[in-house]
């Protein structure tokens, strides 16, 4: 069984064996979670990702798939990419959601990756609701097949915390 925690904090700084980027289909880096990502792994992680359009996605990374390259400057050994969908009000998007979190997982399993943390994908550019994010994220987390054993869903800022905290909460008991 996987165990979940929350942090209040900063992704990129996380010590634990890969951390999941909220990338979008260029994965060329973008703002956000993305962005300071990309800052604090330095400029390899670029040419890795060029690599990976080369040689894997060569017409960008589908939305809810995963894929992973090594953190470079990260605390992290790897950095897990995955792209989240954007919030549309009438269209249910959330198996999407879904995916990114279990691809992810998968692609952690295949690197051997134990200890994974997660933004809140989706929840910032995407604009997905914080509420139906986190019980999405924390659902799938919960039912996945996985050798991960710590999940860290790690939130910038404390209204984000505290919508992931009574969600896992109400989840849990
Ligand atoms: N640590 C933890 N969480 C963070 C950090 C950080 N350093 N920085 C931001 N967040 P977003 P998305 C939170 O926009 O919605 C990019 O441009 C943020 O407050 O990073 O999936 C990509 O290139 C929010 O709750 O990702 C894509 O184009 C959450 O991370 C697009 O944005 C996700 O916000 C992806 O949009």
């Amino acid at each position: 069984m996987t165990s979940i925690r929350l942090v209040l904090g900063d992704l990129t700084t996380q010590d634990v064996d890969a951390i999941v980027n909220a990338a979008n289909h260029t994965m060329l880096g973008g703002g956000g979670v993305d962005g300071a990502i990309h800052r604090a792994a330095g400029p390899k992680l670029l040419e890795a990702c060029r690599r990976v359009r080369k040689t894997t996605f060569r017409d960008g990374l589908p939305t809810g798939e995963a894929v992973a390259t090594e953190g470079f400057d990260l605390p992290a050994r790897w950095v897990i990419h995955t792209v989240g969908p954007t919030w549309a009000k009438t269209i249910d998007k959330s198996d999407l959601l879904v995916s990114c979190h279990t691809r992810s997982l998968a692609v952690a399993d295949e690197v051997g990756a134990r200890s994974v943390a997660f933004p809140a994908i989706s929840t910032g550019a995407y604009h997905w609701p914080m509420d139906d994010a986190a019980r999405i994220a924390i659902a799938t987390v919960h039912g996945a097949m996985t050798g991960v054993e710590e999940v860290r869903f790690v939130l910038r800022g404390q209204a984000a915390y505290d919508v992931f905290a009574v969600e896992l909460e109400r989840q849990q008991g």
